[in-house]
């Protein structure tokens, strides 16, 4: 009698395994704070360092970047870490009548 041929996984007595465990790095993204003309310097300093979590000293040192540069990082998150940042910063700055901005950016992307 011609002999069964066994897939790999019907092996007897065979304990499978894989030791290979695959683990992507998760694609992250760049906080950019914008400048703009009238949201008042302190209140982008505290934005800063509630939502972020800055130092005042790193706080103001991002803020005049934006003021001066037009723009500055703020931070490198995951996704979702940055989208709630960022809809936090607009909430705040809307009930304060400012109207301070920040975007997200794949990172990689030039800019
Ligand atoms: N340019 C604003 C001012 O002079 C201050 C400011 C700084 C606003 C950084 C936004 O991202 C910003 N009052």
């Amino acid at each position: 009698m011609a002999e069964e041929k066994k897939l790999p996984n019907e092996l007897e007595g065979e304990i499978l395994t894989d030791e290979r465990v695959k683990v992507k790095k998760p694609l992250m993204y760049r906080v950019v704070l914008l400048n703009d003309d009238y949201t008042p310097q302190d209140f982008v300093v505290w934005i800063l360092e509630k939502i972020f979590l800055k130092s005042k000293q790193a706080a103001a040192t991002i803020m005049l970047e934006a003021h001066t540069k037009g723009k500055a990082i703020i931070g490198i998150y995951t996704y979702d870490i940055a989208k709630t940042k960022v809809l936090h910063v607009i909430s705040l700055a809307e009930k304060n009548q400012h109207p301070l901005e920040c975007v997200i950016e794949p990172e990689g992307e030039n800019g």
